[in-house]
């Protein structure tokens, strides 16, 4: 498969996964709020394009498309928002706490900033065991208003720590834009501040950012390069949670959103695609999409007694 015909099969089919989890939300057959990340698919699709099998990656209540990007079984993502006994998490930790460690996705969370230092801790047991493995930590602009995030960027830059830092700028913290949280709108040039190396990528272009995650992840891999920054400029579509838009609310106006509607990676890559390669792909991802929810629909809710299960961690 060509690069571009993968990274499409990737876009169309988070695309359409979120759509569908929009559509069938109003019936309740979800059991979890849903960050949906409609119009940012291409940011985690270039990232996951850089990475192997055995790198780890670390996302946010928002990574859908980071789930399934980086692999992630879909089977178990949708069972997982349904609340179903086959989730990734058991159907414990629905939409926000999805999780693969087979596939190398090793958590999300709710607290934003919370797995920018697990990522950091991880990449150092990485490093110390001279694994030739790469640690994607991904996060979005709000996550860079914690501490954590400077001390995290610090102790990695300090130790030459494997990691690439990911901020998805969708210039939104909830219904908060950046300039009115944030002296300075340059979120990399505040990485490099730490000595990382640092770059922005303007328009979210899926090859882009796969290129330059690919030269940082093979220069760190095993290696002593130490970590890279790359800030992914995006916009989200839909509301901050749920399946609906928020532009009445009064915090943006749906013509900021429409430059990015219109530049939509998802169909600026379909028309790279020969019709024919294209309709294969879609098919493909449509009966996948059909199974993966079935598979939810039909499968048990966790027992009672699973209540008591993995809730602290028991002493080895
Ligand atoms: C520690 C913490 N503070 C506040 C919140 C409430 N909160 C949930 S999402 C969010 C915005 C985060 O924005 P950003 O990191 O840009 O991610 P985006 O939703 O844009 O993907 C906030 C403040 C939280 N979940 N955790
Ligand atoms: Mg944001």
């Amino acid at each position: 498969m060509s690069e571009a015909a993968r990274i499409y099969r990737q876009l169309y089919r988070i695309r359409r996964v979120e759509e569908e989890v929009a559509r069938v939300y109003p019936t309740d057959v979800i059991k979890s709020p849903v960050h949906l990340s409609i119009g940012q698919e291409s940011v985690s699709v270039g990232l996951c394009e850089a990475l192997r099998p055995e790198d780890a990656a670390f996302g946010t209540y928002r990574s859908h498309a980071l789930y399934l990007a980086k692999g992630g079984n879909l089977r178990a993502m949708i069972a997982e928002l349904y609340g179903k006994a086959t989730g990734c998490a058991k159907g414990k930790g629905g939409s926000m706490h999805l999780v693969d460690v087979a596939a190398g996705m090793f958590g999300a969370s709710a607290v934003v900033g919370t797995t920018i230092p697990h990522a950091v801790g991880y990449a150092y047991a990485v490093k110390l065991r001279r694994e030739p493995r790469v640690v994607l930590c991904v996060f979005g602009d709000g996550a860079t208003d914690e501490g954590v995030f400077y001390e995290s960027l610090n102790f990695a830059a300090l130790k030459r720590l494997p990691v690439l830092f990911a901020c998805e700028n969708n210039r939104y913290a909830i219904h908060t834009h950046q300039r009115l949280r944030q002296h300075l709108p340059e979120i990399c040039a505040r990485a490099a501040a730490l000595g990382i190396p640092s770059e922005r990528i303007e328009d979210a272009d899926p090859f882009a950012i796969a290129a330059r995650a690919r030269a940082a992840a093979d220069a760190m891999r095993g290696g002593d390069a130490g970590p890279f920054f790359l800030e992914c400029m995006t916009y989200r579509w839909k509301e901050h949670v749920g399946p609906g838009e928020d532009y009445a609310l009064g915090y943006r106006e749906r013509s900021e959103a429409e430059p990015w509607i219109h530049g939509d990676q998802v169909a600026k890559v379909a028309a790279q695609l020969p019709p024919d390669e294209r309709a294969r792909i879609e098919e493909a991802v449509e009966a996948e999409i059909a199974d993966a929810f079935a598979f939810a629909e039909k499968s048990p809710f966790p027992d009672d007694a699973e209540l008591w299960t993995d809730v602290f961690r028991e002493a080895p």
